[in-house]
């Protein structure tokens, strides 16, 4: 059975089918789920993920990422507005605010939700780094200004960012848990 990997950000998917290459197909669903005003990613994964299975009608489970850039010293900002500021003010300019900082850390954390008929699982990953001048032609969204051991996620291979970052540590966490689950 396929995954079907609800999102309008192709992005992420490339990042999952490379996790899961060989193991399992991951298949992309476009749904617009109401993304519910909250500071929690896994209250706006967990909605989403439990909408769209409900939606879609079929008894094949979904997941749904949420994920966020959190700027230390801007309070955690964008966070759960990651994908609204990238629209609106644009990485380029994000990092221009975070360079008038000292302190340049930053996390990204993503959650994933399963849902299925029996009702909804979240898995969590983060991962530490700091705000950098863009560089970098890989990746996407915010991943040439965040630097991770020398290098930004954008001048990584999508299986070198896998290893470190937030969506594949919570890659990792589901496909423990979904391997082990009994069917
Ligand atoms: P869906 O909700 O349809 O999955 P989205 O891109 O809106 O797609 P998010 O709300 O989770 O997804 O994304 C928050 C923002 O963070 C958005 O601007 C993304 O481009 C960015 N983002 C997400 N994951 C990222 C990653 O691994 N590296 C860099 N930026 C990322």
């Amino acid at each position: 059975m396929a995954i079907r990997f609800v999102t309008g950000n192709e992005g992420k998917v490339r990042e999952a089918r490379d996790y899961f290459d060989g193991i399992e197909t991951v298949e992309r669903i476009e749904y617009d789920y109401t993304e519910v005003q909250s500071d929690s990613l896994e209250d706006i994964a967990t909605h989403g993920a439990r909408e769209t299975f409900a939606a879609l009608e079929s008894d094949d489970p979904v997941i749904v990422d949420d994920t966020g850039l959190f700027v230390e010293a801007l309070g955690g900002f964008p966070g759960p507005y990651s994908a609204y500021v990238e629209d609106t003010v644009g990485v380029e300019r994000l990092w221009r605010l975070a360079s008038e900082e000292e302190n340049r850390r930053a996390r990204f954390e993503t959650v994933l939700v399963y849902a299925d008929a029996d009702g909804t699982e979240a898995f969590e990953g983060s991962v530490a780094g700091t705000l950098v001048a863009p560089r970098g032609e890989g990746g996407f969204g915010y991943d040439p200004i965040f630097e991770y051991n020398g290098r930004t996620l954008a001048e990584m291979s999508t299986e070198e960012k896998n290893a470190i970052s937030h969506r594949g540590r919570a890659l990792a966490a589901f496909a423990e848990w979904y391997g082990d689950r009994d069917v």
